[in-house]
């Protein structure tokens, strides 16, 4: 038998960066083209291509059955239009894999979806700690005027599917209100045909 060592990472509470993190992943607005619900007000914030987030992944451990995964998202604030600045959004490849969100600064919401199209939506502040169930995909939005910063723990071999968010997208999107964050009908969210 050969184990895996163990092994600890900081997780910097003040900004949520992982020194010794493995990789560093960056987002910027051209990663998340066609995913705001205002076309014209992601062109017009394009060409500036402003960061949106990054990802910090702790480790680079065996993407294999049995192990964990875990990072740090680090989603700026700013908004699209009236829309928040988001994540991608995914399934996961093996949809039947679950993840954990633990909220460490800022706040945001966690945005979940069925393949069929069912939404749920839950509030993430520090110490929030989110339950993503098998089979939903999902996406977390910054809903603050500072970074929302949150670990993620998540078993290796879930990969990502992020083709059914880009064909079909999430059946709500989170904007600015008069009284803060609203959650209104994606009116780009083209439903599966028969559940995807
Ligand atoms: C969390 C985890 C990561 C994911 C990241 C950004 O940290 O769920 O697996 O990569 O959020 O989300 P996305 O991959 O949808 O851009
Ligand atoms: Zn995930």
């Amino acid at each position: 038998m050969t184990y895996f060592d163990p092994l600890t990472r900081h997780v910097r509470l003040t900004d949520g960066t992982i020194p010794d993190a493995a990789a560093v992943q960056t987002r910027r607005l051209r990663d998340l083209e066609g995913l705001f619900v205002d076309r014209a007000a992601e062109r017009a914030l394009m060409a500036s291509d402003p960061l949106v987030y990054e990802v910090h992944e702790a480790t680079d451990g065996p993407k294999e059955d049995g192990h964990l995964l875990f990072s740090t998202t680090v989603l700026k604030p700013g908004r699209v239009g009236a829309e928040y600045f988001m994540t991608k959004g995914h399934f996961h490849a093996r949809s039947d894999r679950a993840e954990l969100y633990y909220g460490l600064s800022g706040e945001g919401m966690l945005l979940l979806q069925t393949p069929e199209g069912r939404v749920d939506v839950q509030p993430m502040i520090p110490g929030a700690a989110s339950y993503v169930p098998p089979h939903w995909g999902h996406r977390t939005i910054n809903t603050g005027s500072e970074d929302f910063v949150f670990l993620a723990v998540y078993p290796a071999d879930a990969g990502y599917d992020y083709g059914t968010i880009a064909t079909y997208g999430f059946a709500s999107a989170v904007v600015a209100g008069p009284d803060g964050p609203r959650v209104i009908a994606n009116p780009h969210y083209r439903p599966p045909a028969s559940g995807a």
